[in-house]
């Protein structure tokens, strides 16, 4: 069969949006679990347009929640060529009985135990429509097919040594997505790092785990650290907190070429960190941890979110001036979203406070899906949007430049050409769309009026994978 894998994209700014800095590592992965009877092509529609006249036999889709309207167009789009649509990814798997209208086979969880099966069926016209990924150990999962990402990727070479989170934070879905915390086998990671067939030599150098937070096993990551240092890459990584009390593991860590961390520290209130079960983050710890990362020359990218029962928008705006005291270099701003799978989800959908008529779109992490406790949804929209714009306003940005020049070279690079690219955004306007912008495209999508009646009705989802899972 000829197979289109398509991850899916809608943009999240006013204007145009530079989007090839670095390439999601799902198509490409699913592309490598391919069986090579197959004809694979990725199709990444944050840099290209999604061919509907393909010539594919199977067009496979992933979606995060919030672009869930783009993929059902695409499906509806497709499905009216003769195509067989599969979906995939977060989305499809806490809300499979949605997707169904509008695919023809959804797998819910991990592919990795399903999807041969998955093509076989359909190859023989038999597909089914649930297929169910068991959690397995990650050994022998084959590296990504870098091969298929297009050339102007900055850093393509994008990898997991790991899967899943220890913690469990009220609004993250990792927990129910990968469940527990699983780990590569150290040879088979260090095989992708080697991979060098870029043209490129920044293409070659650079290393990025999209792992949720491959130093939750200590002796593991150690040795994948160890292992890596005669390969002198540069690499980033998302972290806990907690990483700045390990010197060996800072140690490694700079020997191995580390040039970013990305920490999810959320918020600068004790009782917001609570609310969000985040209770290994300590507000009074963040200056220091940062430093002591500085210290090290490693540039350091932080999460932030706007919406906690506890924040006003006085709070929102404030987070500009307070991430900028403690040193992040890349803030990282969202809005909290109730995220499908997630605690948070399943306790505003209780408390009656998921807004009605908010489509999937705006589940996007830049706009408000819920009634906030001490502020209007409005409100929190606005304030995310002035927290912004003043955290990228050209003294922020600048300032935040000019602290990085005592970092690594790599490290100085990361942090010079993400501020510049922010900054250069906020300074022409082009900020996050606002609700209105967001939800016309969506209707505009749904020009059908067939998209279903939960897309104005995400609170009808169940609230954890397993309530929406069948087997097939
Ligand atoms: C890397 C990552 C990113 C990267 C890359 C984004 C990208 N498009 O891939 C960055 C940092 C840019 C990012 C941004 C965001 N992210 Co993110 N991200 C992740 C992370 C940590 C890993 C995903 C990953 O690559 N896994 C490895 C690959 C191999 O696995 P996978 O994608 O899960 O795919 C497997 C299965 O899901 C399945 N599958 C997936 N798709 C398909 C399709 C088909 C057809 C089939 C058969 C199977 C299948 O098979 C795969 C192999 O098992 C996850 C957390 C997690 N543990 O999943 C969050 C996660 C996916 N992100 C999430 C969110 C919300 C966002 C943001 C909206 C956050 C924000 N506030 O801005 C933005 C969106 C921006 C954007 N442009 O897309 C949510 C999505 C939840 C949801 N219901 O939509 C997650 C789950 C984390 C969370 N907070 O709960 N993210
Ligand atoms: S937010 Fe980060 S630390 Fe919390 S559960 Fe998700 S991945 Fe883990």
């Amino acid at each position: 069969m000829r197979i289109d894998i398509v991850v899916v994209y809608v943009p999240r700014y006013r204007r145009a949006h530079e989007k090839n800095f670095v390439p999601p590592i799902t198509g490409i992965h699913l592309a490598a679990l391919t069986s090579p009877e197959h004809e694979v092509r990725v199709v990444h529609q944050q840099v290209e347009p999604v061919r509907l006249d393909t010539d594919a036999d199977l067009v496979a889709l992933s979606f995060f929640s919030g672009f869930a309207a783009e993929a059902f167009r695409l499906a509806r789009e497709l499905r009216a060529r003769g195509k067989i649509v599969v979906a995939g990814g977060p989305h499809a798997t806490f809300s499979p009985d949605e997707c169904l209208r509008h695919v023809d086979a959804v797998v819910i969880g991990e592919a990795e135990s399903v999807w041969a099966g998955l093509l076989a069926d359909a190859a023989r016209g038999r597909l089914q429509q649930r297929y169910v990924g068991e959690v397995r150990p990650l050994d022998g999962l084959p590296t990504p097919r870098y091969d298929l990402l297009p050339q102007s990727f900055f850093v393509p070479r994008v990898l997991q040594a790991t899967r899943g989170c220890r913690f469990s934070c009220s609004f993250c879905s990792v927990p129910a997505v990968n469940p527990g915390f699983r780990t590569r086998p150290v040879e088979e990671v260090i095989a992708d790092i080697a991979y060098d067939h870029f043209p490129h030599w920044w293409q070659r150098k650079l290393v990025w785990f999209w792992d949720d937070n491959p130093t939750a096993d200590r002796p593991h990551f150690k040795e994948l650290l160890r292992r890596m240092i005669p390969l002198r890459r540069w690499w980033l990584t998302q972290a806990s907190l907690d990483i700045v009390h390990d010197s060996e593991l800072l140690d490694l860590m700079e020997a191995s070429g580390c040039i970013g961390v990305f920490l999810g520290i959320e918020s600068f209130g004790n009782e917001a960190l609570a609310e969000a079960n985040k209770r290994h983050n300590r507000v009074r710890d963040y200056r220091q941890a940062i430093e002591i990362l500085h210290r090290r020359g490693i540039c350091v990218m932080a999460g932030f979110i706007a919406g906690f029962d506890h924040d006003t928008p006085a709070d929102v705006v404030d987070m500009a001036d307070r991430l900028q005291e403690i040193g992040v270099d890349v803030p990282f701003l969202s809005v909290l979203t109730p995220l499908p799978g997630t605690p948070l989800y399943a306790t505003l959908a209780a408390e009656g406070r998921l807004l009605p008529r908010r489509g999937w779109e705006l589940y996007n992490g830049y706009n408000v899906a819920f009634r906030p406790y001490r502020m209007t949804a409005d409100e929190l929209k606005r304030s995310h949007t002035a927290l912004w714009r003043r955290a990228f306003s050209l003294p922020f940005a600048l300032g935040r430049i000019l602290r990085s020049l005592r970092l690594r070279p790599g490290a100085m690079l990361m942090s010079l050409m993400m501020n510049a690219f922010y900054g250069l955004k906020a300074a022409r306007g082009n900020t996050p769309r606002d609700m209105r912008e967001q939800a016309e495209d969506a209707a505009a999508m749904r020009h059908h009026g067939e998209v279903a009646e939960l897309f104005l009705r995400p609170s009808a989802l169940p609230s954890s994978p397993s309530a929406g899972r069948q087997q097939t």
